[in-house]
């Protein structure tokens, strides 16, 4: 059986990225696909107890090694028990962020060495790197608000440990994952989260469909 494809979205806060995999897997699940919808940190029963601490904003700043190693530890878990299963099936897998988040977060960002990322996404992501990843690209203050507008709604989501930095850290978030977007363009497309949300998930989906042909095997 083909191996099915790995899409990722990736993006700052509020960017859109849960509306769009949403979206995304319905599109794909229109045409026949069998899709798994999944989010990090989390997407497995332990993946989803980590998630639990580490975004916790109530515990002290964690030092960036111990998140980078919270979040692969998630991770490998969730490779383990779910993404890499679901592929050899052949579905369809579509995650809410993945490694480009640590690279930004504790790397970029954050300031963790590059080469202590690069050797934990030898161990724990290769060989499971996407086909495709989506950065949604949106000024940070637009995605502030639009997180502040849900809360203000009624989703009784608490402020996790990064929504509530600088503007100028949300700032360097954006400028990092349009580095990474813009060094790997035969993986990433970069697209306008400022849109609508119709016209932003048609886009999308032109590029999921110009980029992973249904017929070609992984
Ligand atoms: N993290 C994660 C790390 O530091 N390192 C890592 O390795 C990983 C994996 C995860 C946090 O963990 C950090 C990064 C994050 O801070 P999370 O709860 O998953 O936290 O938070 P986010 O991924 O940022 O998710 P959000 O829900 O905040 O934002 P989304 O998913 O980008 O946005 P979405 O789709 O929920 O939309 C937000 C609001 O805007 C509206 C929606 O209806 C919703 O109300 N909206 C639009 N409004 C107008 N126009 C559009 N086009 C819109 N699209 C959506």
């Amino acid at each position: 059986m083909a191996r099915g494809k790995f899409i990722t979205f990736e993006g700052g806060e509020g960017a859109g990225k849960s509306t769009q995999v949403r979206l995304l897997a319905e599109h794909l699940t229109g045409l026949g696909l069998d899709v798994v919808v999944t989010r990090e940190p989390g997407g497995s029963p332990f993946a989803e107890a980590i998630r639990t601490v580490v975004l916790d904003a109530a515990t002290p700043p964690h030092a960036e090694l111990s998140e980078a190693l919270l979040f692969n530890a998630a991770r490998a878990d969730h490779l383990e028990r779910t993404i890499r299963p679901a592929l050899e099936k052949g579905r369809w897998v579509i995650c809410d962020r993945f490694m480009d988040s640590t690279r930004v977060y504790q790397g970029l960002v954050g300031g963790l060495d590059q080469e202590v990322l690069d050797a934990l996404d030898r161990i724990v992501v290769q060989p499971t790197v996407p086909d495709l990843t989506v950065l949604i690209d949106l000024d940070p203050v637009v995605g502030l608000a639009r997180v502040e507008q849900r809360r203000l709604g009624g989703a009784l989501a608490p402020v996790d440990r990064y929504e509530s930095r600088s503007p100028d850290f949300h700032e360097r978030l954006r400028e990092g994952f349009l580095r990474i977007a813009r060094d790997e363009p035969q993986r990433c497309v970069i697209v306008d989260g400022f849109q609508s949300v119709d016209a932003l998930a048609r886009e999308i989906r032109g590029h999921a469909d110009a980029r992973l042909p249904r017929g070609r095997t992984g």
